[in-house]
């Protein structure tokens, strides 16, 4: 059995011995105390201190000990097929109960995300596990424990949100937060689960092992064509969508090449399909701006003095602005004293009520108004 060497700030925790299992190299110890026996002569003591360099797990009865890793010297690649560095982290945690992470809500993942460690007070450098390219070199060295991730963490109490039996998962990242495209890797197994904590049970050992045949990747790939973690590209920002690309996606480009059809077909305030909803507010809402049967979803109540028009409108817009303005002469339209409320989230569309308090046995109207910021600029 090789020892995991003492230069590394990280050690890692297990070696592979064979295709399906780990070989732990380092001895569980029951001991509630093990400096006693480190007392008992020079020897023994000196044994200790270099188990304890080697981070030797020490498992008390009341608290478990996790032993998270991917393989010594697997293939690791980004959605790209570059080798992961180390840039990349990992993190053992669980999500928010009725929280399900899946590729269809990634970017609400960090909102629901507890990391094991910032639960139990420990400083976040221990919360994390850097991925061990650079000890010996990039880009990786052959030595075997290098191109992994390995780490043991102590699972003190079973308090909110590490209940026993909840699920537990490996997120790895190069960067979670800011914008633009990220590789993240989100892992899982079937087995993963926290354990119960139980003072009057034996000590608890765990492994969660990303090499595992029973592991999955909820995004990024695990175990598969020979690569053991493959993350996929996320993008943290939503692009935002212009004018332009819209109405290419509606009109031919001899339509929009002809400054003649501008007022008539392709331009921000023409109506190709004659249902009265120019081409800038079905940019906004998204309807279609060549079928006058799609229009928009609007509705304009009167409660009293409370006046309110719900719309749905388009999240990221280029230089575009679309807002509820109101009037009592149908001439006058204003956006003052209007308070929007988002009231549901569409994905790429939001559902708004916009409400203004008008007086009392007036007449009042409310509409949609769309504007193109990049033109009047
Ligand atoms: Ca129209």
């Amino acid at each position: 059995m090789r020892l995991a060497g003492n230069s590394h700030a990280v050690p890692p925790i297990f070696l592979r011995t064979s295709a399906q299992g780990l070989k732990h190299t380092n001895t569980n110890m029951k001991s509630k105390n093990p400096s006693r026996t480190c007392l008992a002569s020079g020897l023994l003591k000196l044994a200790c201190l270099a188990a304890v360099t080697i981070h030797t797990p020490i498992t008390w009865a009341g608290e478990a000990t996790l032993q998270v890793g991917s393989s010594p010297a697997g293939t690791n690649l980004t959605g790209s097929g570059f080798p992961l560095d180390s840039r990349f982290r990992f993190e053992i945690g669980t999500f928010d109960p009725g929280f399900t992470p899946s590729p269809l809500n990634i970017l609400d993942w960090i909102n629901h995300w507890y990391p094991l460690t910032d639960a139990q007070g420990k400083a976040l450098d221990e919360a994390t596990i850097t991925y061990n390219d650079s000890a010996l070199g990039y880009p990786f060295s052959p030595d075997a424990l290098a191109n992994q991730f390995s780490i043991n963490v102590t699972l003190a109490h079973n308090l909110f949100p590490f209940s026993p039996g909840r699920s537990v998962y490996i997120w790895g990242f190069d960067r979670r937060q800011g914008g633009g495209n990220v590789e993240w890797i989100l892992i899982r197994n079937p087995a993963w689960i926290w354990p119960t904590i139980d003072t009057a049970t034996e000590p608890i050992i765990r492994t969660f092992d990303v090499s595992h045949p029973d592991s999955f990747a909820i995004i990024g790939q695990v175990n598969m064509s020979g690569v053991e973690m493959r993350t996929a590209t996320v993008t943290l920002s939503t692009p935002l969508t212009s004018y332009d690309a819209w109405l290419a996606d509606h009109f031919t480009e001899a339509e929009i090449g002809d400054p003649a059809l501008e007022a008539t077909r392709w331009g921000f305030l023409a109506d190709a399909d004659g249902d009265t909803i120019p081409n800038g507010v079905e940019f906004a809402t998204g309807t279609g701006p060549l079928s006058a049967a799609s229009a928009p979803a609007m509705e304009v109540t009167r409660s009293g003095n409370l006046l309110t028009l719900t719309f749905t409108r388009r999240k990221n817009m280029e230089h575009i602005v679309a807002e509820a303005q109101w009037c009592g002469d149908l001439t006058q339209w204003t956006t003052s004293g209007i308070t929007e409320v988002v009231i549901d989230d569409l994905g790429d569309f939001e559902r708004i009520e916009a409400s203004v308090i008008v007086s009392t046995g007036t007449r009042a109207f409310m509409r949609l108004s769309a504007g193109d910021l990049g033109e009047a600029g």
